[in-house]
C-alpha cells in the first residue's frame, strides 16, 4: 500500500483547538513540519461547508503531494476527488464504500478491538486506526481505552496481514516513542501515529510536526 502513515494529521476545527486560525493554513505549516497523510474531521452536518472546506485543504494537500482523507463522508470525497476516506464503525460500511468510490481510493477504519481489527483485514480496509490510545479531551465519547497492551493484542491478531496500522489518542512528543515501541507485537508493528491537538493545536504546528517525524525516526529514548 503506498500511502505513508508515520505521521497521519486529523483535522479539528473546534474553537478550543485551532483558536480562531484558518484551517488550511495550520495544515499546510504541518504539510512543511513533514506530516505524511491528512484526514479531514469536521462533525457538522453543513454539507456545504464540508465540501468547500475539503476542497480548500484538497489544494493544499495536493501541493505536498499528500493524500487527503475525508472522515465519515463518501459523498464528500467523491465530490471533491479526495484519496480517501476513514470510517468509523458507526459510518458507511466498508462493502459500499468500496463500491461507490475510485478503485484506489483508500478506505481507513477505526477499531477498538480484535473482532474489528480482523474484520477490517478481512474487509480489505487499506489501513486500520488503533485507538483509543489514552484518554483524550478531543474525543470524549471513546469506546475504550486500550493503551499500549490493547494495541499490542490487536497488532498480533492481524500479525500476518499487510495491512496498515496507526495509533490514534492523546499522543504527544512525551509519549510517541512510547506509543511506537511498547505497542509493538514481535510480528506487526505499528506504521504510525495519527495526531490531532498536538499538531492543529500546537502555537507552531510545523515545529511540532517536525518534532513528531523526528521522534518517529529516531531510536527510543524513554524512561
Ligand atoms: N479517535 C479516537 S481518539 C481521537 C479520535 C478522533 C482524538 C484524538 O485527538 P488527540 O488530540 O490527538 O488526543
Ligand atoms: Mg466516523
Amino acid at each position: 500500500m503506498p500511502v505513508d502513515l508515520s505521521l497521519y494529521l486529523v483535522t479539528d476545527s473546534t474553537p478550543a483547538i485551532l483558536k480562531g486560525r484558518d484551517l488550511c493554513t495550520v495544515v499546510e505549516s504541518a504539510l512543511q513540519g513533514g506530516v505524511t497523510v491528512v484526514q479531514y474531521r469536521d462533525k457538522t452536518n453543513d454539507t456545504g461547508l464540508l465540501v468547500e472546506t475539503a476542497w480548500k485543504l484538497h489544494q493544499v494537500t495536493k501541493k505536498y503531494n499528500v493524500p487527503l482523507l475525508i472522515n465519515d463522508r463518501v459523498d464528500v470525497a467523491l465530490a471533491i476527488g479526495a484519496e480517501g476516506v476513514h470510517l468509523g464503525q458507526d459510518d458507511m460500511n466498508f462493502e459500499e464504500a468500496k463500491k461507490l468510490l475510485p478503485k484506489d481510493a483508500i478506505i481507513g477504519i477505526s477499531t477498538s478491538s480484535v473482532e474489528e481489527a480482523k474484520k477490517a483485514t478481512a474487509d480489505g480496509a487499506d489501513y486500520i486506526g488503533i485507538g483509543t490510545m489514552f484518554a483524550t479531551p478531543t474525543k470524549t465519547n471513546t469506546k475504550s481505552v486500550i493503551g499500549t497492551a490493547g494495541t499490542q493484542v490487536i497488532l498480533d491478531a492481524i500479525k500476518d496481514s499487510t495491512i496498515g496500522t496507526v495509533s490514534i489518542g492523546g499522543i504527544n512528543h512525551s509519549n510517541v516513542q512510547r506509543v511506537l515501541y511498547q505497542s509493538q507485537s514481535p510480528n506487526k508493528a505499528l506504521d504510525g501515529v495519527a495526531i490531532v491537538s498536538a499538531i492543529v493545536g500546537a502555537d507552531d504546528p510545523k515545529a511540532s510536526a517536525e518534532q513528531f517525524a523526528e521522534l518517529i525516526k529516531s531510536p527510543p529514548r524513554f524512561a
